[in-house]
């Protein structure tokens, strides 16, 4: 039987690694085999590609550079992680994906959509989520969480923008949930880690109990 990709997605500090934890402990009980995993990064070419971006190494070199590499680290996670999980029967969890390239440097960067596209098909060459949480705050929000659980740590390449553009990209995330319904589901992330995780569990429980093979781990 072959695995499932499920992947989180949002704005910073929205809560997406915590409710992976979460979600892995669920599903766990159940008695599937569940693998986290993150983006950039999960493989060891795209932790070293990971760094570069993060550190804002590529900044200079304008979105177009930035895009590249974070497909270059993608494409690596996809081949040396991924799709050998899915392969072998697992659940992969991962924080952060495709939406996140489509938002932060298809929309936030205007990139041509159609480099974009063919720039992402190279990267996963047909791998594809199978079930996305687009998990949903207040981009003032989100970023007052990521400050706390940050502390005195500067705040990395992306998170230090404007919150117009943190707003901006959390409505570019939502139209990719109207836009792709089936995958994508709007999570309301302004709520307790409980609540949250409840709606994620029963979705995936859904999800689970609808393929064949998979209503019990
Ligand atoms: N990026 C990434 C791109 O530009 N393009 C790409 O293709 C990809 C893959 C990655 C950066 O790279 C960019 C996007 C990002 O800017 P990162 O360091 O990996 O950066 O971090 P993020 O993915 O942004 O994740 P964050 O660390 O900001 O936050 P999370 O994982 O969403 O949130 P989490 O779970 O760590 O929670 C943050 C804090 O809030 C608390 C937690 O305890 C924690 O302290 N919290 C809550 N508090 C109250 N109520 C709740 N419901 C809470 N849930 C969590």
């Amino acid at each position: 039987m072959s695995g499932l990709l499920i992947t989180f997605e949002g704005g910073e500090g929205a809560g997406k690694t915590t409710q992976i934890s979460g979600l892995a402990d669920h599903l766990r009980v159940r008695g599937f085999d569940v693998i986290v995993t993150r983006e950039p990064g999960g493989s060891a070419g795209a932790e070293a590609v990971r760094h570069v971006i993060l550190s804002g190494a590529a900044e200079a070199y304008g979105p177009a550079m930035e895009a590249l590499l974070f497909a270059a680290a993608r494409s690596d996670h996809v081949d040396q992680k991924i799709r050998p999980a899915i392969e072998a029967g697992q659940i992969v969890l991962c924080d952060r994906f495709i939406d996140s390239s489509r938002v932060y440097q298809g929309i936030s960067g205007n990139l041509d959509p159609q480099f974009m596209q063919a720039v992402e098909r190279i990267a996963i060459d047909g791998t594809m989520p199978d079930l996305t949480f687009i998990l949903d705050i207040p981009a003032d929000k989100g970023l007052a969480r990521a400050g706390l659980r940050r502390g005195n740590e500067a705040a990395d390449r992306f998170e230090k923008e404007t919150i117009a553009t943190h707003e901006a990209r959390r409505q570019a995330f939502l139209g990719i949930a109207a836009e792709e319904p089936q995958r994508c589901k709007v999570i309301d992330a302004d709520r307790s880690v409980a609540e949250i995780s409840a709606e994620i569990s029963a979705l995936t429980d859904n999800l689970l109990n609808s393929r064949e093979g998979y209503a019990h781990g």
